[in-house]
């Protein structure tokens, strides 16, 4: 079984807002906004509500950026399929909520070793506007694993 999931980045240039999470996967991790993809929505839906959800402000005008293809090879783990999105709109103000404390850092100094091990791998792409497709094999020691392509169309 494949868990499908969105994570989305919120970029203004030169500008990113990541949060802190406080539960579930990847805590302790700085992250996007994101989650599972719940049944009758389409994954720009679950982008928006998890983005709600997470930190309490409205998203439009999302960009598909890429997808990955994650395997957890010594984790009793699903893969995960994570659509990216990014947008430079929101209405709101980022807020604190259970599961997320939210903080904007410049592009140039992102907390990468306080990040997924491979964000530093995708997220460059994703600020500079291009798409990916990929897969990481994650093992017990990090990435056992990886391809990662930039590509014109999704
Ligand atoms: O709601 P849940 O805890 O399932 O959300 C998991 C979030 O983590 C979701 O937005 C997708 C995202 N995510 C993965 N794998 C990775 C990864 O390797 N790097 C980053 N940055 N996010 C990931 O599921």
């Amino acid at each position: 079984m494949t868990r499908i999931e969105t994570l989305v980045i919120i970029h203004q240039k030169p500008r990113v807002l990541l949060a802190m999470k406080k539960q579930r996967f990847g805590v302790g991790h700085y992250n996007g906004f994101g989650g599972g993809l719940e049944e009758g929505e389409t994954l720009q839906e679950c982008a928006i509500r998890e983005t709600r959800e997470e930190a309490g402000i409205g998203i439009s005008e999302l960009k598909y950026m890429g997808k990955i293809l994650f395997k957890f090879l010594d984790r009793d783990e699903q893969d995960h399929e994570v659509h990216f999105y990014k947008t430079t709109n929101y209405e709101g103000e980022p807020k604190e909520t259970e599961e997320m404390a939210p903080i904007w850092f410049e592009q140039d100094s992102l907390p990468y070793n306080e990040m997924w091990i491979d964000d530093k791998y995708w997220m460059p792409l994703l600020l500079e506007d291009k798409k990916f497709l990929g897969e990481f094999h994650f093992t017990k020691d990090g990435i056992g694993y990886h391809k990662l392509n930039e590509v014109l169309e999704l």
